[in-house]
């Protein structure tokens, strides 16, 4: 069985572990924002173990969106390269967990209108993409079955 990794990042680390150890009733929000976040259990691409990300909560119906923006950095977050490499994820929304598979966003007419659906849910993504030349991966998660 695939071994389960913490993020190096202390502040991250620590809500996973308060969102997953309290069965997704604490620690479900952003710092001060008060806004929803969601946990993304991924698979490492080159260790296989087990990734848990914390995102902002996207929703588009039943589909969530993921937005790779790491606060702006010039680089993209490893979890996208996860994400690539093997789209199964698990996505815990609350008490919510459901299996899902994630595509990346190629078609611009569809990254537009969803990232207007992601700046409206998270106002800094906006902000975001204005500190750095890529372009913030988007990719969207669907009911895995
Ligand atoms: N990040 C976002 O990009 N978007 C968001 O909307 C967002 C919201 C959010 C809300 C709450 C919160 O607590 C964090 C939030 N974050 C958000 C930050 C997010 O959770 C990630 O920490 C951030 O995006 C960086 O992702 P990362 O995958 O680059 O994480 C780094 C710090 C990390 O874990 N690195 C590991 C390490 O050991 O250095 C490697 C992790 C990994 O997956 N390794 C792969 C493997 O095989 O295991 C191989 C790595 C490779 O080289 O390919």
């Amino acid at each position: 069985m695939a071994k389960y990794i913490p993020s190096p990042r202390d502040w991250v680390r620590e809500q996973v572990e308060l969102y997953e150890g309290s069965g997704g009733t604490k620690g479900t929000t952003l710092r001060d924002t008060g806004l929803p976040v969601i946990i993304v259990t991924n698979t490492g691409n080159k260790t296989g173990g087990i990734r848990k990300t914390p995102l902002m909560r996207v929703k588009d119906g039943a589909n969530y969106v993921l937005v790779g923006s790491q606060g702006g950095a010039p680089t993209n977050p490893v979890w996208v390269y996860n994400l690539r490499a093997n789209p199964a994820v698990e996505i815990r929304d609350h008490t919510v967990v459901q299996p899902m598979r994630v595509r990346e966003v190629q078609d611009e007419a569809e990254r537009a209108r969803l990232w207007e659906i992601a700046v409206a849910a998270f106002p800094p993504y906006a902000e975001y993409q204005g500190k750095t030349t890529r372009k913030i991966p988007l990719f969207v998660a669907e009911p895995a079955r």
